[in-house]
C-alpha cells in the first residue's frame, strides 16, 4: 500500500510479475544507459565481428536512451527468466553435439515476448487505465545486462554474464517500457561484481575470447561462431569448438554462481528432449529438410539457415575423434552447400580419414579443394583411427 492507502503501483507490477512466473523483476527510471561507452569502445574495437545491426547508428542511439523506443515511456520493468541448468544423461553411447541450455526449449524470444505482453495487459486492468508499452528482448537495441544490472537484478560478472544470487547466470533478460509513472524499486547503486579473485570462466573458454575480465570478442566466442556468423569458421578455432553445435555454456558450466540446483526453471524452457539437448550427430548430419523444420519450430535453432547448422555439424562431428562420424562426414560431402563440404572436408583431415579426402580433391568448388589441400598431405592420411 502507498501512503494514501491505494495500492502502490510499484509493489502490483512486480506482484503480476512474479505471478506470471518471472524469477526476477524490478523497476528502473528512465535515464541514460550507464554503460553505453563502454558498448560503443566494444564496437569500436570491431569485437562484435559481423553482428553489423549492433553497430548501425539506429541501435547505437536507441541503446543510450530508451525514448527512441518508446517516447513516452515513463518507466522501464526489467525481468529475468531462468532456465534448466541440468544436462541430461542419454542412455546410449551416440556421438552426441551440445545445445545450449538457453536454446533446448521454446525459443525464449517467443516467450519472454508473450509474458511480456501478458505483464502490460495485466497491468492495464490492474491500474485500471491503458498503458502504452514496448517489449524488448534480445534484438531490441537495449543495453540489457546494464540495465538488469541496474535494476538490482544482479551484478554483471566477468563472463560479461548477468549473475543474479539464487539463479544465476542461466537467466534470459527481458524488459517492459511503460508509459506510467512508477517508483523505481531498485537502489541508486547497483550492485557491485561478486566475482572476486574468482577467474574460472575467464580460465575455461577454449578459444580465449576473453580481451579480459569483463569484455568478450565475440569473434572468437562459439556462441557467436554457431550462430551468429554464417561463413567460413576460421580453421584455428574449429578444434576449440568440440561438440557444441549451437552456442556454448563453458563459461558457464565452471561459475560457482551456478552450482547447485537453483531455482525451478521456467516450464517452457524446459528441454524439449534429448536430442534438443545433446542432439545424435549422425542422425542431425542426415536431417531432411521437413524432418529439421519439425525438430527445431518455436526453438532458438530454427534462427540459424540449415547449411549453418550442417557447418557445424560436422565440425563437431571431426572433434568427437570417431570414427564412426566418418560415413555421416562423407554424407556431408555431397551436400550442395560449399560451406557444408568445406567444414566436412577439415573434419575428414581431423579423423584422418584419406580415402574420403581424396574423392573431394575434384570438388566443384575451389574454396573445397583449396580446403582438401589445407589438410596435411594426402599421403599421411592411409589408416582410419579405430
Ligand atoms: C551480441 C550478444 C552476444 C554476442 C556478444 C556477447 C558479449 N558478451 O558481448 C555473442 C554472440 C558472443 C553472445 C553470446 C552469448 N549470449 Co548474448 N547477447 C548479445 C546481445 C544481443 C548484445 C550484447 C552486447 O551488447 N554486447 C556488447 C557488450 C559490450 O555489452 P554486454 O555484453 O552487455 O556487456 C556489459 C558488461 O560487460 C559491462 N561492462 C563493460 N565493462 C565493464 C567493467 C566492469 C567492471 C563491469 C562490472 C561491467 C562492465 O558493460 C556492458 C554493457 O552493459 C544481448 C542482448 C542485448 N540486447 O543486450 C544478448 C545477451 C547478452 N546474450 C545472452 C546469452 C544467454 C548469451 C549466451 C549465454 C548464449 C550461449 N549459451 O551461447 C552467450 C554468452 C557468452 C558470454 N560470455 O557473453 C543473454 C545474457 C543473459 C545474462 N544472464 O547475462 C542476453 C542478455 C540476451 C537475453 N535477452 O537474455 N551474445
Ligand atoms: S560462451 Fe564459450 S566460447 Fe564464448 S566466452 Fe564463454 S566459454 Fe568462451
Ligand atoms: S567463474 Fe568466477 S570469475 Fe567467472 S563469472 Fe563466475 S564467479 Fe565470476
Amino acid at each position: 500500500m502507498s501512503s494514501s492507502g491505494s495500492p502502490d503501483p510499484s509493489a502490483t507490477v512486480i506482484a503480476i510479475a512474479r505471478d506470471l512466473g518471472f524469477h526476477r523483476a524490478a523497476i528502473v527510471p528512465i535515464e541514460p544507459a550507464r554503460r553505453h561507452a563502454a558498448f560503443v569502445a566494444w564496437l569500436a574495437a570491431g569485437r562484435a565481428g559481423a553482428m553489423a545491426y549492433l553497430a548501425t547508428p539506429a541501435h547505437v542511439d536507441a541503446r543510450a536512451d530508451l525514448r527512441t523506443l518508446l517516447g513516452a515511456a515513463r518507466a522501464l520493468i526489467v525481468v529475468a527468466l531462468a532456465y534448466d541448468r541440468v544436462d541430461p544423461i542419454p542412455a546410449d553411447a551416440l556421438l552426441r553435439g551440445r545445445i545450449a541450455r538457453y536454446a533446448r526449449g521454446e525459443d525464449y524470444h517467443l516467450v519472454m515476448r508473450d509474458r511480456l505482453v501478458a505483464l502490460a495487459d495485466r497491468v492495464a486492468t490492474a491500474l485500471g487505465r491503458p498503458v502504452a508499452s514496448r517489449p524488448c528482448v534480445d534484438s531490441a537495441p537495449v543495453l540489457e545486462r546494464d540495465w538488469a544490472e541496474r535494476g538490482g537484478l544482479g551484478f554483471t560478472a566477468k563472463n560479461t554474464m548477468l549473475i543474479a544470487p539464487g539463479v544465476g547466470s542461466y537467466v534470459v533478460l527481458g524488459e517492459l517500457l511503460v508509459d506510467i509513472e512508477l517508483a523505481p524499486t531498485a537502489p541508486d547503486t547497483p550492485p557491485k561484481p561478486r566475482c572476486g579473485t574468482c577467474r574460472r570462466c575467464l580460465d575455461a573458454c577454449p578459444t580465449a575470447a576473453f580481451v579480459d575480465a569483463y569484455v568478450l570478442d565475440a569473434r572468437r566466442c562459439i556462441s557467436y561462431l554457431t550462430i551468429e556468423h554464417h561463413g567460413v569458421i576460421p580453421r584455428e578455432l574449429r578444434a576449440a569448438i568440440g561438440t557444441w553445435v549451437f552456442g556454448c555454456d563453458l563459461c558457464q558450466e565452471v561459475c560457482p554462481f551456478n552450482a547447485g540446483g537453483g531455482e525451478a526453471p521456467d516450464a517452457l524452457l524446459r528441454p524439449r528432449s534429448v536430442e534438443h539437448a545433446l542432439p545424435d550427430l549422425v542422425a542431425l548430419a542426415a536431417i531432411g529438410t521437413n524432418q529439421l523444420r519439425r525438430h527445431v519450430r518455436r526453438t532458438a535453432l530454427r534462427r540459424i539457415p540449415r547449411d549453418v547448422l550442417l557447418r557445424n555439424v560436422a565440425v563437431a562431428l571431426g572433434n568427437t575423434g570417431d570414427a564412426r562420424a566418418i560415413p555421416a562426414l562423407t554424407g556431408l560431402l555431397a551436400n550442395p552447400s560449399p560451406l557444408v563440404r568445406v567444414h566436412a572436408v577439415w573434419a575428414l583431415g581431423q579423423l584422418g580419414a584419406g580415402a574420403e579426402l581424396r574423392a573431394a580433391a575434384d570438388d566443384a568448388d575451389a574454396d573445397v579443394r583449396a580446403e582438401v589441400a589445407a589438410c596435411a598431405p594426402l599421403d599421411n592420411f592411409d589408416s582410419v583411427p579405430g
